[in-house]
């Protein structure tokens, strides 16, 4: 015995296992019955497993009438139930026991306080025998009874009789549900007495296609009569078989846990999580401005490039201009940890309060001040987002595609602070300044400075001139005097070197866009990943955990 318990043990172990595992996935995804179902069951096992497995509690169970109790008497070989002609009459369940040493936790844990032992031979020894009340009593009491016990005894043997047994209360509300439970059923055509010979099998076979109708076939049915004691003798003997294999018990769970199973759903493969991030990531972009931020980042380069390298006569116009890029607050915010009373205040356009500066990409704090993304952009996003949740639920059970859905929307409040984060830090390189601006600023000064210096002897010798001072002996180079060659020549190389750093910056302006584009691309991409792919790919596998436990519950 303690051999054969090993034997199941593991395998209705891993199942009960399983189950759990299932149920604890499903939580808040499947009807909460369905789960809380599940755990009933699983609890349930854990206790029956733990309780006197030597015994095997089989119930009585049919409508009023039927002929339990009379039953009952008969095979405990004495009158330990009341038979009467008032209907219902039994009114609580009692027990009559073969060999009950051990059985008192059983029937504690099973709340029957009546216990008989039974007076017949000991060929039954270990049974547990259980008279039921009416299932289809007008006592609602009864039935909550019957109900309760129905489901905990480990055997289910159902009393009928010729009147009654096609009632729909005990096909419908029983015998189809339990289905799952044939292998620890047992029917039995009670008061055959009462019929001539010839209608017993007529009956028999009525009740027969009736069970094979409610998906019982194979279950044992047996004529018998309480009454004249015939076909008593079979039923002894098959109760006793179940009782000398002790596997009624394990049976029953094992049948309980595909009940329980079943009500969680089919297992079905779970599909494969694809990312369609494509058009996510392009109205992310949108929304956050990226065109505007890569637009500003050439004009910004430039604008910082005429600054740097520009013809110092005119180049301060230009600083009067304000830079594109710094305008929309890129590149000027403090890195994280940086003092506190350098960081821009809060968005002064329409984009909402500072965040903390955690999440993805979390190196600068305060916003950008690209402007706020239009209703257009917001509802782009929103359907990207919905486009996403879409096509991962697909191929989901309902309860679970509405579960994905969810998922994909679950942290959409944090994306336009995110992606704003990101576009701030992903563009704050851009800002950068090349080398040889300040190569060529040095240049720049020290034409400007030979300009000067040619203006100034030019200057000398005008004053010079003016006083008709004589004039002092003048360098040339060919005819032309070196002032003037110095101011012109300063002028014109002054002016050409500013042309061409700014033909240089044009093109490095525009790298230097495409450059930050695709980084930005990238960066917004993972944002999105991260909040909107990641919970769906995170929900997929939930789902596909669940299939996985919930097949290894039905094996
Ligand atoms: N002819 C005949 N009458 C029977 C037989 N079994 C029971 N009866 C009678 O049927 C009536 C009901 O029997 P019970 O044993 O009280 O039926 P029960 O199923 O326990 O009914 P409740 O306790 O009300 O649920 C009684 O009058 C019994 O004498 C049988 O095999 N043949
Ligand atoms: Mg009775």
């Amino acid at each position: 015995m303690k051999l054969l318990r090993r034997k199941e043990g593991p395998s209705l172990d891993s199942r009960l296992a399983a189950l759990l595992e299932a149920a604890e996935l499903a939580e808040g995804r499947l009807p909460e019955e369905a789960v809380s179902g599940a755990r009933t069951v699983a609890e349930r096992a854990g206790v029956r497993r733990t309780l006197s497995i030597d015994h095997t509690v089989a119930a009585l169970a049919g409508a009023t009438g039927s002929g339990k109790s009379s039953l009952y008497n008969a095979l405990a070989g004495t009158d330990l139930a009341a038979v009467g002609v008032v209907r219902p009459t039994t009114s609580a369940a009692q027990a009559a026991l073969w060999d009950g040493e051990g059985s008192g936790p059983l029937l504690d844990w099973l709340d029957i306080p009546q216990r008989h032992p039974a007076a017949s031979a000991s060929d039954l020894s270990g049974l547990v025998l259980l008279d039921l009340p009416d299932h289809d009593s007008i006592q609602v009491s009864h039935r909550l009874e019957v109900d309760r016990l129905v489901e905990l005894v480990d055997l289910l043997v159902w009393v009928v009789d010729p009147q009654k047994y096609a009632d729909a209360a005990l096909h419908d509300r029983y015998l189809r549900r339990l289905a799952a439970h044939r292998g620890v059923m047992l029917v039995v055509l009670n008061q055959v007495d009462r019929l001539p010979d010839s209608a017993v099998d007529r009956c028999l076979r009525d009740l027969r296609r009736l069970l094979d109708g409610d998906g019982l076939a194979g279950v044992p049915v047996l004529a018998v009569s309480a009454r004249t004691g015939a076909g008593l003798a079979e039923l002894r003997a098959l109760l006793n078989d179940r009782v000398a294999e002790r596997k009624s018990w394990s049976t029953r769970l094992a049948a309980d846990i595909t009940t329980a199973a079943a009500r969680l759903g089919a297992p079905e493969e779970a599909p494969a999580g694809q990312a369609m991030d494509r058009a996510l990531t392009a109205a992310l972009c949108e929304a956050a401005g990226v065109p505007l931020v890569v637009e500003a980042v050439a004009k910004g380069h430039r604008h910082r490039a005429v600054v740097a390298t520009g013809w110092p006569v005119t180049r301060w116009i230009r600083k009067l201009r304000p830079d594109p890029l710094r305008r929309l607050r890129i590149g000027t915010m403090a890195p994280v940890g940086g003092p506190v009373g350098e960081l821009p205040a809060g968005g002064s356009s329409g984009k909402s309060a500072a965040s903390s500066g955690q999440g993805p990409g979390a190196e600068v704090v305060g916003r950008t001040s690209v402007p706020a993304a239009s209703a257009v952009q917001r509802a782009r996003v929103e359907t990207a987002i919905r486009d996403v949740g879409e096509a991962a639920a697909a191929d989901l059970p309902g309860p679970w595609a509405a579960a994905v859905r969810q998922a994909a929307r679950s942290r959409s409040q944090e994306l336009t602070d995110a992606v704003d984060r990101v576009v701030a830090t992903t563009s704050a390189g851009a800002t950068r300044r090349p080398r040889w601006w300040r190569a060529v600023n040095v240049l720049q000064w020290l034409v400007f400075a030979a300009m000067l210096a040619g203006a100034l002897w030019l200057g000398g010798l005008f004053g010079m001139d003016y006083l008709r001072l004589p004039q002092p002996p003048l360098p040339t180079v060919g005819v032309v005097p070196w002032p003037t060659v110095l101011l012109v020549g300063g002028a014109l190389a002054g002016v050409l070197i500013a042309l061409l750093s700014r033909l240089a910056a044009w093109a490095g302006g525009r790298r230097r866009a495409r450059r930050t584009a695709r980084a930005l691309r990238t960066a917004v991409g993972r944002v999105g990943d991260d909040l909107v792919l990641a919970p769906v790919r995170a929900e997929l596998d939930r789902y596909a955990r669940f299939t996985e436990a919930l097949t290894r519950a039905r094996a």
